[in-house]
């Protein structure tokens, strides 16, 4: 087998850049681990920014975005059980969409199928090799079988635990890491969103967010101890925690019931540079990863395969390096402060367990800052709605 370019992993980065590609006429080929099922069944991020909206109108999938998103102009944030409104649309023009990373990934997997494009799932023992080479190729097995595919490039976009970023030599990369001393558990819950905007908690038992999917589905997430048990977490434990985190308007009218999903993620933030090296690219979790506070992963995936494709289009038409030698640059640049922001969003909403009383006073007077300051509010609105490409 032979292709242009190989992309490694079908989450949304992979598949949006395979469509792309595809539109413009160079041929990939997606070599997923997981089946279809299992990746279009993941619940994850819910929040898209404009330039994310942006790239999958190019893609062509926007169309059940646009009828089943909601725009949000507003986030809501917390502290000590009182609410106020941070107003993105007033400070910035731009809004936010709420529409589910499970429905992005759906709606890519069923238009890239829709154009015979080509994606292998269930593909094991995925390895790029010679990358440093004019003949790279990728191994992997299907059905048992060895199979080879002999490329130009290849595209790391198989996420934090993917193999990709493992071949680049230790003497090449360099990676900065952050992790911190909690995790989220989220539930899922077929019930309507208590508020129609995303509240973000700061509480003195710890951080809590509201968010949704639609009229009638509502996500939710506390701040735990790291290694927290699931099973400690029943259902009504989950609400009573959530309910003293929320400001006191929400928590009294919050309707709460039966979760459909229930899950721990562990945060840290982590960044691996440079974020290519000779014909192998990394995109989106591959390369970087923020905690969730930001709501940036998803769309720093997106923006990096902005910067991906512009150069690999630049590539295949005129035959030079240059747009490919660019590539991590310019993609770091964008990523540094999402990874900036999300850390800051982190601190300055979560309980740390060694937080001294000179940090709470920090904490407290950063947030009645954002509650009093236009300007304050306006750094991170510009951040939470996007910064550009
Ligand atoms: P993904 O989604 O991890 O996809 C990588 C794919 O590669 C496959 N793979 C392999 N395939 C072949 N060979 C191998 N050796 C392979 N190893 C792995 C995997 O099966 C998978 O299909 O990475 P990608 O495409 O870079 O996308 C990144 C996003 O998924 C991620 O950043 C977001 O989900 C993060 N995130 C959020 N981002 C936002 O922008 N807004 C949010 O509101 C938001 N909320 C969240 C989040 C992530 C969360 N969790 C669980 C991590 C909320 C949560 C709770
Ligand atoms: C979500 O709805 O899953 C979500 C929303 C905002 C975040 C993180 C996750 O910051």
């Amino acid at each position: 087998m032979r292709t242009n370019v190989v992309i490694i992993g079908g989450g949304p980065s992979g598949l949006l850049l395979s469509r792309l590609l595809s539109i413009d006429g160079i041929d990939n080929i997606v070599l997923e681990k997981q089946s279809e099922e299992h990746v279009t069944g993941r619940i994850r991020a819910g929040v898209l920014e404009n330039g994310t909206i942006q790239m999958l109108k190019k893609a062509g999938v926007s169309d059940r975005l646009e009828k089943e998103g909601f725009d949000h102009d507003c986030i809501q944030l917390s502290f000590k059980n009182h609410g106020f409104r941070i107003n993105l649309k007033e400070l910035t023009n731009k809004h936010v969409t709420v529409y589910g990373q499970t429905e992005v990934t759906k709606d890519l997997y069923n238009i890239i199928k829709k154009e015979n494009g080509n994606i292998i799932n269930n593909a094991e023992d995925v390895l790029p090799q010679a990358v440093d080479t004019d003949a790279p190729f990728v191994t992997f097995k299907k059905d048992g079988v060895e199979k080879k595919i002999k490329c130009d490039l290849v595209a790391g976009c198989d996420g934090f635990h993917g193999i990709s970023r493992t071949v680049i030599p230790k003497s090449i990369i360099k990676s900065f890491e952050r992790k911190y001393p909690f995790g989220w558990l989220g539930i899922l819950s077929e019930t309507p969103p208590v508020s129609e905007e995303l509240i973000y908690a700061n509480h003195g038992n710890g951080f809590a967010l509201a968010s949704m999917r639609n009229e009638n589905l509502s996500r939710y997430y506390i701040q735990t101890p790291l290694n927290e048990k699931i099973e400690a977490w029943t259902d009504q434990k989950f609400w009573d925690e959530l309910k003293k985190r929320l400001p006191t308007e929400a928590a009294e009218t919050i309707i709460t019931g039966r979760s459909i999903e229930k899950s721990i993620a562990p945060l840290r933030s982590f960044v691996c540079e440079p974020m290519s090296w000779e014909k192998l690219f990394l995109v989106g979790d591959a390369a970087h990863i923020v905690p969730p506070t930001g709501a940036k992963g998803l769309n720093l995936a997106v923006s990096d395969v902005y910067y991906l494709h512009n150069a690999l289009k630049k590539y295949y038409q005129s035959h030079t390096n240059e747009s490919l030698k660019k590539y991590s640059y310019n993609a770091l640049s964008r990523v540094w402060k999402a990874i900036r922001f999300s850390w800051w969003m982190t601190t300055t909403f979560h309980k740390f367990p060694e937080q001294s009383s000179f940090d709470q006073r920090i904490q407290d007077s950063e947030i009645e800052y954002l509650e009093n300051s236009v300007a304050s509010q306006k750094v991170l609105a510009e951040n939470y709605v996007g910064l550009p490409y």
